[in-house]
């Protein structure tokens, strides 16, 4: 064997940094934030006993998922702060096989950032591991007043959140493909740091009272010295139960789930959260004096997935949301919240609860899978008749099966209502949208892919497969 080849041997894969890193933030999380600690163990023990009772789900889960790890924590959130830090994430996130997905403009709910989420793409990767980073950058042109506008620029400008180790461990992956187990180590000690939470502030105490009457995104972007985690997400297979068990934990559950109602077939994302955390945060103001005020920024969410929708399936859940807050708009202080419930179900009865139907209406889209491979090839009649069908009526005949392919994305409506409801903000009314993908991908260094494009791509694989495997 060459020298070369030696080398490439060594590289631990891309999936399993990711998952090591996703567990050491899972690890510095909890401690930092130990109601985060209680949440998870919630909830790992919940979908324990909802998979016991639940057989039907398991089975049809383990076509498309790692059953094993389905209670891990499924996501985080960063809020970067310039253009040159966004460009860096991307590289980090790539060596872990995280790629920028999706393109959210939160501007619409007056949160003044856009956003991708950088995530696994390959069936196989997703399987391995889904944890996924949703990264939104500061948009600083949206701050209306010039003056701070500038101050919060100055500070940004001169902050740097890396530090010369991460770059180099950066490059080093980038120059050899990849890294050894024992570089992959450092490199997730690095990252993670790069995530804590900083109790001393990076500047003022006015600058930052200035700052938070802006916005108090502005004021948890521009204050610190780093893009702390503000929470991490494990996955709940049932999201009412646990939201109604949040108190447990001694924190304080946010009103509503965002995303669509309870169904018998959970489709995209329903998610909600423990409210932020406030925490002493030391400044050292320009006269040598020191003052510590409180932060609220960090917070534990849950989420409950289901079926990624086709474009026609998500323009019908955009439409019936968008009726829905027409007629209820839900409150953060939950004083609405049965009549909210009450309206989306009512609203939400317009789209099919039923697999075959949303895959008939091409509304979601569905991994296929031969359901028995060794008689669909080697029974002669029904190998023969098998062979000369398409899949639809290879579904038809039984000979398939389709199972939803799960909604690896954020939704924008619900992002807004998290990033609101732990900002003590109540949305505003007059939304202006005012997207920037443009701008945002040459920040980033890269475009942003199409997640409708990923899913179609994983159901044609299956496909695809299925055929081979009856055919072949
Ligand atoms: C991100 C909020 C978005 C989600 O689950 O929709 C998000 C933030 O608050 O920074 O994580
Ligand atoms: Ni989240």
């Amino acid at each position: 064997m060459n020298q070369a080849l030696n080398v490439t041997d060594q590289l631990v894969s891309a999936d399993s940094i990711r998952s090591e890193f996703s567990s050491a933030m899972s690890d510095m999380y909890r401690d930092e934030v130990p109601a985060y600690g209680a949440l998870l163990d919630l909830v790992t023990e919940h979908n324990q006993q909802y998979l016991n009772s639940h057989p039907e789900l398991v089975e049809r889960l383990q076509q498309v998922e790692n059953i094993e790890t389905l209670s891990d924590q499924r996501h985080g959130a960063i809020r970067l702060g310039k253009a040159s830090e966004l460009t860096m994430m991307r590289r980090i996130f790539s060596i872990m096989g995280m790629f920028p997905v999706g393109y959210y403009d939160l501007s619409v709910a007056n949160v003044p950032v856009h956003a991708t989420a950088f995530r696994a793409i390959k069936a196989e990767s997703i399987r391995n591991n889904p944890f996924r980073i949703f990264t939104s950058l500061l948009r600083l042109e949206l701050i209306k007043n010039p003056q701070l506008r500038e101050k919060a620029k100055q500070v940004l400008d001169q902050r740097d959140i890396f530090g010369d180790q991460v770059r180099d461990i950066v490059a080093t992956a980038e120059k050899n493909g990849g890294l050894t187990q024992l570089e992959s180590q450092l490199f997730i000690e690095q990252i993670v740091k790069v995530f804590r939470w900083h109790s001393e502030a990076a500047i003022g105490s006015e600058l930052y009272t200035e700052l938070l009457l802006e916005h108090p995104l502005v004021a948890d972007v521009v204050s610190f010295k780093g893009p702390h985690i503000n929470h991490l997400t494990p996955r709940t297979l049932d999201i009412d139960w646990v939201q109604g068990q949040i108190h447990t934990t001694g924190a304080q559950a946010k009103a509503v789930i965002e995303g669509p109602p309870r169904r018998e077939c959970p489709i995209l994302l329903r998610q909600t959260a423990f409210l932020a955390i406030r925490e002493e945060v030391k400044f050292n103001d320009a006269d040598n004096s020191h003052k510590t005020l409180t932060h609220a920024a960090r917070f534990g969410e849950i989420e409950q997935r289901g079926c990624a929708l086709t474009s026609k399936g998500r323009a019908l859940y955009d439409e019936l949301l968008g009726k829905t807050r027409a007629l209820t708009r839900p409150l953060n202080d939950g004083s609405n919240l049965e009549q909210y419930i009450a309206e989306i179900q009512t609203v939400f009865a317009a789209f099919p609860d039923n697999y075959l139907q949303m895959h008939a209406e091409k509304l979601a889209y569905f991994k296929y899978t031969v359901i028995d491979a060794a008689s669909a090839k080697n029974s002669p009649a029904a190998g023969e008749v098998a062979q000369s069908m398409d899949i639809a009526q290879l579904l038809a005949a039984g000979v398939v099966r389709i199972d939803p392919i799960t909604y690896e994305d954020f939704l924008p409506v619900s992002a807004a209502g998290i990033f609101q409801s732990n900002l003590g903000e109540q949305g505003e009314q007059d939304f202006t949208d005012n997207p920037n993908q443009e701008q945002f991908e040459i920040d980033l260094g890269a475009s942003v892919a199409d997640e409708f494009a990923l899913y179609q791509q994983m159901q044609t694989e299956s496909i695809e497969q299925c055929l081979q495997q009856i055919n072949g």
